[in-house]
């Protein structure tokens, strides 16, 4: 078992579905956020942190035995918002563990990576990436620094292209990306366990029967998803409307990100 776990952008939505539930993956963990987190325990290790500030990142992963790097901008936005947040904290993150004994890192990539694909598409971990935006591009770079700082220093990282994790999909496209809370804290327990990671790219999708995505590559983790959004099917036909066939919705991998305009503010 891990000794301190840090999860950065512990404020979020995500964070708020994993945050509690990692007491089988470490002995304690350390939560940080930009902002401060709602409904947190009083007693929880709270360190509020902007990943843009270089000398506070390198405080807060120090002592840290393991990361999960939630934190960043999560949607599409201009490139300026997304440059401290997303770049320059993915940077500052990797030299903080660089020079902090180099912590396992999972950091939470996005399906946005591969965002243009079509939805007749099927993709293991070696698709070309095809962002679908600047925030696609900010993940695409993440992960592009997790694999330099392997090869240079020995960093291990998993890549997840997180597809859409929430208690349950809410549309047609999610019968292909959803995540389940629980089978993302199943991953985030075997990345922290196996013996050697490496630095693979994992598609973060439950064992849904109409996904998209094969991690016969990351096999060696022994990850094995237990849930399928196909038992969530009938309720989503029942209640959301189909999409039109030629809408991006329901043409492409990313869905909306990819009719998104260049944002400027
Ligand atoms: P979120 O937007 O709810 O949470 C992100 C957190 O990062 C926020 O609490 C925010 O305050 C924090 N943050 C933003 N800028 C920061 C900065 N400069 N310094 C420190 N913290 C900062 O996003 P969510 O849904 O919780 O996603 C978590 C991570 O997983 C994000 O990196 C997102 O890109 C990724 N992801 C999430 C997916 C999902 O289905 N929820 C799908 C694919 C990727
Ligand atoms: C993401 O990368 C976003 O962070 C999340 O908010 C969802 O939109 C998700 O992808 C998705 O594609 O469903």
């Amino acid at each position: 078992m891990l000794g301190k776990l840090l999860i950065t952008g512990a404020a979020g939505g995500l964070g708020g579905l994993i945050r509690d539930r990692l007491g089988l993956v470490a002995r304690s963990v350390r939560l940080s956020d930009i902002v401060a987190s709602e409904g947190l325990d009083p007693d929880a290790d709270f360190v509020p942190c902007d990943l843009a500030d270089a000398s506070a990142v390198n405080r807060l992963v120090a002592g840290c035995d393991g990361i999960v790097h939630l934190g960043g901008i999560s949607t599409e936005k201009s490139f300026a918002r997304i440059l401290p947040a997303n770049i320059i904290g993915v940077h500052n993150l990797y030299e903080a563990a660089r020079r902090n004994g180099l912590p396992r890192i999972l950091f939470a990539s996005s399906n946005h990576v591969v965002g243009y694909y079509r939805q007749t598409d099927r993709l293991d971990a070696d698709a070309a990436h095809r962002p679908d935006g600047w925030y696609g591009i900010s993940k695409s770079f993440g992960e592009a620094v997790a694999l330099m700082y392997f090869e240079k220093f020995g960093q291990e990282s998993a890549l997840v292209r997180i597809g859409s994790c929430l208690a349950e999909p809410k549309d047609y496209r999610m019968l292909a990306t959803w995540l389940s809370p629980e089978d993302f804290i199943a991953l985030i327990a075997r990345v922290f366990a196996v013996d050697k990671l490496g630095c693979p790219v994992i598609y973060g999708a439950s064992a849904n029967t109409r996904s998209w995505w094969d991690n016969g590559k990351s096999a060696y983790l022994g990850w094995e998803p237990k849930h399928d959004s196909e038992d969530h099917a009938h309720r989503i036909e029942r209640t959301v409307p189909k999409p039109d066939r030629n809408a991006a919705v329901a043409l492409y991998q990313g869905g909306v990100f990819t009719d998104e305009p260049i944002h400027e503010d």
